[in-house]
């Protein structure tokens, strides 16, 4: 068949923060697969290739349409041999061959069974497979393994968190959580962030930033709506971690590494009465006990930080490692989830809006629906 031209001709950046990407990705087939080779060689502890699949798959995401021939991918940034190499696979048999070898994998599938638990992370994971577990059930029989706080809630709840939470169930849960926060201090703010405020139909969780217009005022507001939460019996498990912002620090590095904001980890109980009333719907019974778990974030940022921790907590977690990236190695600055530092000039620059941010960058301001990178 005749190839299509180049794709090319937008000039693609090889930086996430450069392109816009929304939840409309014409290129499903191939970033499936490399992003479950991505995760595959995450378990393998590859990071060269594991970034370089993770990176292009990014890079198929923004572009306006499928590719359905090798020659339309001639001057894209970030796409490999490896990723070429699959692609052309693709595009012959329908079917990816390597990825096929992966999902076969006996190993592949235990790592990613277990991952698949709330609070249970790849070495955990890997510390199973090692003493030869397989899956969840031989590992709850397992007389000798320790399961954490986290990881009892995680198998306890793991039917329902393992389910996708819908955009409905998302805004039911904004309602019941800002209603709460209203109860006990009126002027807060709560703001719906993670892969929702993207725009994107579905999540493994929902993300949430609760702040104070007056600093400081924020201080103990997160507990007392936790507390609120478990009066009303809606609070199935909570990890609660206190603030260790230490703004003396330079933004870190290391994006993986959690920030120091005040936050908690819940387990919540949704009615379904709560959505009927919301969007109307049917009730089906017989086919569900009337409420399901689902997993909420909630992070308490002071004000003066509320930017940074939106910006941080919006995602995707590509487009804020290339974010991240470009303010480093174009700008000779340093972002993280509290801060923008200026190296040169050896300063902090404030912000109040995410605009703020993406101007002291020097980037065009990236709506969140454009970010799904
Ligand atoms: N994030 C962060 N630090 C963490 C965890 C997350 O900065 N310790 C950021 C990066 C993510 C965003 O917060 O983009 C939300 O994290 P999620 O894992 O909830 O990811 P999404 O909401 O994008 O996707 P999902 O639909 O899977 O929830
Ligand atoms: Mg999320």
């Amino acid at each position: 068949t005749e190839c299509s031209p180049p794709t090319a001709d937008a000039n693609v950046s090889q930086y996430a923060c450069l392109r816009r990407t929304t939840t409309e990705n014409h290129n499903k087939i191939f970033t499936d697969v490399l992003e479950e080779l991505a995760e595959n060689s995450e378990f393998n502890e590859s990071k060269g290739p594991c970034l370089a699949f993770r990176r292009a798959a990014s890079v198929l995401k923004s572009l306006p349409s499928a590719v359905h021939c090798l020659g339309a991918i001639q001057g894209l940034p970030c796409l490999g041999e490896h990723t070429k190499a699959v692609m052309e696979e693709i595009l012959i048999f329908g079917r990816s061959f390597k990825v096929e070898e992966v999902q076969s994998d006996e190993r592949y599938q235990a790592l990613k069974l277990f991952t698949s638990v709330f609070g249970v992370g790849p070495k955990t994971a890997e510390k199973w497979y090692r003493r030869g577990l397989r899956s969840l059930k031989e590992i709850l029989a397992e007389p000798n393994i320790q399961l954490n706080r986290m990881q009892r809630a995680g198998f306890l709840y793991y039917r329902d968190i393992s389910k996708a939470v819908s955009k409905t169930e998302a805004k039911a849960l904004r309602s019941i959580i800002e209603e709460t926060a209203h109860w006990i201090a009126p002027d807060s703010i709560l703001a719906l962030t993670g892969g929702f405020r993207r725009g994107k139909e579905y999540g493994h969780d929902v993300d949430f930033l609760l702040t104070m217009p007056e600093m400081g005022k924020e201080e103990g507001l997160l507990l007392r709506v936790i507390d609120r939460l478990r009066d009303q019996g809606i609070l199935l498990y909570c990890e609660h971690q206190g603030s260790t912002v230490d703004m003396s620090k330079l933004p870190s590095r290391r994006f993986e590494a959690m920030d120091h904001f005040e936050k908690c980890f819940l387990i919540l109980r949704l009615e379904e009465g709560q959505m009927e009333r919301d969007e109307g719907l049917q009730k089906d019974p017989g086919e569900s006990r009337g409420w399901r778990a689902v997993r909420v974030d909630l992070v308490a940022p002071p004000v003066d930080r509320y930017a940074f921790a939106l910006l941080g907590w919006t995602g995707s977690r590509q487009f804020e490692r290339d974010l991240r990236r470009f303010a480093r190695k174009e700008r000779g600055m340093c972002l993280d989830n509290h801060a923008l530092y200026d190296k040169t000039k050896k300063l902090f620059l404030p912000a109040t809006s995410e605009e703020d941010i993406f101007a002291h960058l020097g980037l065009e301001y990236v709506e969140p629906w454009q970010r799904n990178a």
